[in-house]
């Protein structure tokens, strides 16, 4: 983070998202603990340094009294961080509720949650009125802190309704938004009872963008089907005014990942682990805990595996490491008891008094542990149903220089429209088929190894984070001053 009082000429940027890239615990009436939290939008943000600046989002945490808020503002405003205080109730109804019961699900093509109509906190119009309530209180503190010619950039699913609002407060703030998830195809957006609306809200900033032109183009046919206007190369067309449409693919910070490896601890970590696991092949999962990471299909797919090559059962180990998320949603704590049962059987099936092959960590990692497993690990799992793009894949690469591992990847994860010519890639749902591709890459040849990471080394190396975000800022003031030519003309 920059230090809040370093002088500098840089562009101000407002980066408003659902949450702020730390998490507060409260220690005692007016101390506050902070930490980093995990999760690809941080990853992704930390790594931002071409312009000045500052997060706005929910720290996380319900504080419902005047000291704790005050002293909480002052702690989080040393990170450049301005906290959105929301109670109980709103988390519930919008967050735990429209978001992720919501929208999360229907844009990762798992469909609309049955809705309760007697119960008003799980009806979509109560959801969706929330979800707006929160929207707006999200507004509210961008004026505060706004001042002519910043940058407001609006981030994910959350804040969809966010772009109206700050327009209709003053038209000329320069506002972007960004999906981090897949936009669906309209077919399946169709279905969103409150559709209409949020896609108005969305195409009330000046750019809007994705991970990938398909999510691109998917949102443009939803915005002529169900508005019925036009869509255009540039984007969509909406009596006379245009907004446009791009695909910005994000990145990571690969210089940080790639520095880290040389840090003592690092490097003392890596040796541990090689000893731990002398004489076997290690394979690695890291995702959150969540339904779209296809957590349950890859620990099968290894099962599978297992079953069908016995002479690998004591030369190779699966560490999976599973962070959870969304605790107080019903569904997730139904996936994290099912992926533990799923585990254990396997265990007690294949595993042996001094060893067993799927090591199962709910937890997340420190970043110094996370470089170190990434560096050791001879093949990285990444078996999403669905995933925007999927950073744990770059990072994972980042991280290979030396040991040029094998990248399994999901062909529904964004990210393999830019790792696939170096990645295994399979199709997550077909069990069999992740199978023989662990069977591929345990043994695939040195040069083949070689080729194909050099190849998303590049990538990764050159496509960051930096410039992922100063290509959407320059879009975004190249696009208000085009719409100003266009105006004028
Ligand atoms: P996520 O769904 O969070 O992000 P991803 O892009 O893989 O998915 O990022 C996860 C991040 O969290 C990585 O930086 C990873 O290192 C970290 N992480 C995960 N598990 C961890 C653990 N156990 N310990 C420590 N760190 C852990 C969303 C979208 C993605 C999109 C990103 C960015 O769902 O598709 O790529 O935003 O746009």
């Amino acid at each position: 983070f920059q230090r809040q009082d370093e002088p500098t000429t840089k562009q101000r940027l407002l980066i408003v998202a659902n949450r702020l890239p730390v998490s507060a615990t409260r220690k005692g009436v007016d101390s506050w603990q902070l930490e980093i939290s995990a999760g690809g939008l941080v990853s992704a943000m930390l790594g931002v340094r071409e312009f000045d600046a500052r997060w706005i989002g929910w720290a996380g945490v319900n504080v419902p009294d005047e000291v704790g808020q005050k002293t909480l503002t002052k702690a989080l405003a040393e990170k450049r961080c301005i906290p959105i205080f929301l109670d109980e109730e709103i988390v519930h109804q919008y967050y735990n509720g429209y978001c992720n019961n919501v929208l999360w699900p229907l844009f990762h093509y798992l469909g609309l949650p049955q809705e309760d109509r007697l119960d008003t906190t799980r009806s979509f119009q109560s959801q969706f009125d929330a979800y707006k309530r929160a929207n707006q209180m999200f507004a509210d503190v961008v004026y505060k802190h706004y001042e002519e010619g910043d940058v407001v950039w609006c981030q994910d699913y959350h804040l969809m309704f966010l772009p109206k609002c700050l327009k209709e407060h003053d038209a000329k703030m320069k506002v972007g938004w960004f999906l981090h998830t897949p936009f669906p195809s309209s077919e399946i957006y169709r279905t969103l009872p409150c559709r209409t609306e949020l896609l108005r809200s969305v195409l009330a900033a000046d750019l809007v963008g994705f991970h990938t032109y398909d999510y691109a183009r998917h949102f443009v046919s939803a915005c002529t089907r169900i508005l019925g206007l036009e869509g255009t190369p540039e984007g969509v067309e909406d009596h006379g005014r245009l907004i446009r449409v791009a695909a910005f693919p994000i990145g990571i910070d690969s210089e940080r990942f790639i520095r880290a490896l040389e840090l003592p601890q690092v490097k003392d970590h890596i040796k541990e682990l090689k000893e731990k696991f002398a004489g076997r092949k290690v394979m690695l999962g890291v995702d959150r805990l969540d339904m779209i990471k296809g957590i349950p299909q890859k620990i099968l797919a290894f099962e599978n595996f297992l079953e069908e090559n016995p002479d690998w059962r004591d030369e190779v180990v699966l560490i999976q490491i599973a962070v959870p998320t969304r605790t107080d949603v019903p569904k997730y704590q139904e996936l994290a008891s099912h992926v533990h049962e799923i585990v254990a059987r396997i265990n007690g099936r294949f595993g042996t008094l001094t060893a067993v092959p799927i090591h199962h960590l709910d937890r997340s990692l420190d970043f110094h542990a996370l470089c170190a497993l990434y560096a050791v690990t001879d093949v990285a799992l990444v078996t999403s149903l669905r995933d925007g793009m999927n950073l744990v894949s770059y990072e994972y690469v980042a991280c290979q220089a030396s040991k040029k591992g094998v990248l399994i990847l999901s062909e529904f994860a964004g990210a393999a429209q830019s790792l696939g010519a170096g990645a295994v890639l399979v199709n997550p749902w077909n069990i069999t088929e992740v199978s023989a591709s662990i069977a591929y890459a345990l043994n695939m040849p040195a040069d083949e190894r070689e080729k194909r990471h050099q190849f998303n080394f590049k990538h990764v190396t050159t496509h960051t984070s930096q410039e992922w975000a100063a290509t959407f800022v320059s879009e975004l003031n190249d696009t208000i001053v085009e719409a100003q030519l266009r105006r004028r003309q």
